[in-house]
């Protein structure tokens, strides 16, 4: 177990903050009424044995290793427990590079809000008419792309049905982003353009197409020279096709779905997901990439407040533009994304102001337990230690009937 808490935050930038804060349960442009923003400076502090209490938990339930980082306005907390790599018994750090899955969508989204930033894209407009013939309804927009609402097939339902022969048969295979297109385009529309919420990683494989095709760049140079270099994410990097994870790293454990010894799924292309979930990185380059983006670092306002409509996802959760929010039981809400490949679950999120910001990974997949228990990272380093009243033992109960974890819905994965 390592936990280290350096640092310092002061007194009189908290109450500067409180003065900034915006009122809880302020509405939405969308109307959304559930959403409670809260800076930074007035949440409470977070509970570092909380958070040892839900990595134990993590391990209890099969993860071989679970690791928290939270950056709180200068202060940072840093716990772990458990394996990075079960062979050679070396224990899991903070500092270990992971595959973070769909937060890459974050990534995504943000490359092609500063392209709205430079006049290149516009959100409104038929995909079509940047990618000529791609899809088969020209009223398909980059923002039905962006907020899972274009209904393309996500074509991983399939791929995936099973876990680890459906891994095995992709492991080192490398798609063209036509090939993955094609996979979706060969299954019927979830739904009209715009009519509903349906997550898929068909969006974001075609916002890698918009990407090089308004830039003329892989999606790579984009992410180096838009993200990843500015804000010298030193442990992030995106090196589909390569297979391997440079550097100290977590090992990635995938268990069958019969059970059994779970497979070490660390080396894959990813190719299977691309701009919809390649990206390696590490606690300290997500908590820098959410303070940055909430903090209005990474694009105008405009785009900022373009990536926060929010399209409900269930009671507690919104989907903005390749950006999720989740509304906590302490009435705190949070902006960040989940992530989820073989042999890792992320979280990532961080507070309205990107103030305080959290990661969370377990180096297992496929068991929705384990995606459970990792979420209350997120209670324990937001809202604190919990509160016994009543009325806080009501709203917590009633969240954990409405949670359940939103991946890609069609395949079981738990
Ligand atoms: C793919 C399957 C999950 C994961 C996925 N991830 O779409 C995107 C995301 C990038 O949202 C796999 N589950 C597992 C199965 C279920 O194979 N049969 O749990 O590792 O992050």
């Amino acid at each position: 177990m390592v936990s280290g808490t350096v640092g310092t935050g002061t007194a009189l930038g908290a109450v500067l903050l409180s003065l900034l804060a915006v009122p809880a349960h302020a509405a939405t442009p969308s109307g959304t009424v559930r959403e409670a923003s809260v800076a930074a400076g007035e949440l409470a502090a977070p509970d570092d044995e909380g958070l040892r209490e839900v990595l134990r938990t993590a391990l209890s339930q099969g993860a071989p290793g679970a690791m928290v980082r939270v950056d709180d306005n200068g202060t940072v907390h840093r716990l772990s427990e458990g394996d990075a790599d079960r062979v050679t018994g070396r224990a899991l750090t903070t500092y270990d590079r992971f595959r973070v899955g769909s937060v890459s969508k974050s990534f995504t989204a943000v490359v092609l809000l500063q392209l709205v930033d430079e006049g290149k894209l516009d959100l409104d407009t038929s995909v079509n008419s940047y990618l000529p013939g791609l899809l088969p309804d020209d009223r398909i927009t980059v923002r039905h792309l962006l907020s899972h609402r274009s209904g393309l097939y996500d074509y991983t339902n399939d791929m995936f049905e099973q876990t680890v022969p459906g891994f095995e048969a992709v492991r080192n295979k490398v798609f063209s982003y036509q090939d993955l297109v094609n996979l979706s385009l060969a299954k019927p529309v979830t739904n009209a353009p715009g009519a509903a919420y349906s997550y898929s990683n068909t969006n974001f494989v075609v916002g890698g197409m918009l990407i090089e095709k308004l830039t003329g760049q892989p999606v790579r140079t984009a992410y180096q020279q838009r993200i990843i270099k500015p804000l010298k994410l030193t442990g992030t990097s995106y090196v589909h096709p390569n297979t391997v994870i440079a550097g100290r790293h977590a090992n990635g454990y995938l268990p069958p779905d019969e059970g059994g010894t779970p497979v070490d799924s660390t080396e894959q292309t990813v190719s299977w997901a691309q701009s919809a979930g390649a990206i390696i990185s590490t606690t300290r380059d997500l908590n820098t990439f959410f303070s940055a983006l909430l903090g209005g670092r990474l694009m105008s306002a405009a785009q900022l407040a373009q990536m926060q409509q929010w399209t409900p996802v269930n009671s507690t959760q919104g989907y903005g533009l390749g950006l999720r929010r989740r509304d906590l039981s302490c009435g705190v809400s949070v902006y960040g994304h989940t992530g989820t490949v073989q042999g890792y679950y992320t979280y990532a999120f961080t507070s309205k102001d990107g103030k305080r910001s959290v990661t969370a990974l377990a180096n297992t997949s496929n068991n929705g337990t384990v995606l459970t228990t990792l979420s209350r990272t997120l209670e324990s380093a937001f809202c604190g230690k919990p509160q016994t009243t009543a009325a806080a033992r009501s709203s917590a109960a009633v969240n954990q009937v409405e949670r359940y974890e939103d991946i890609a819905p069609n395949i079981a994965r738990d």
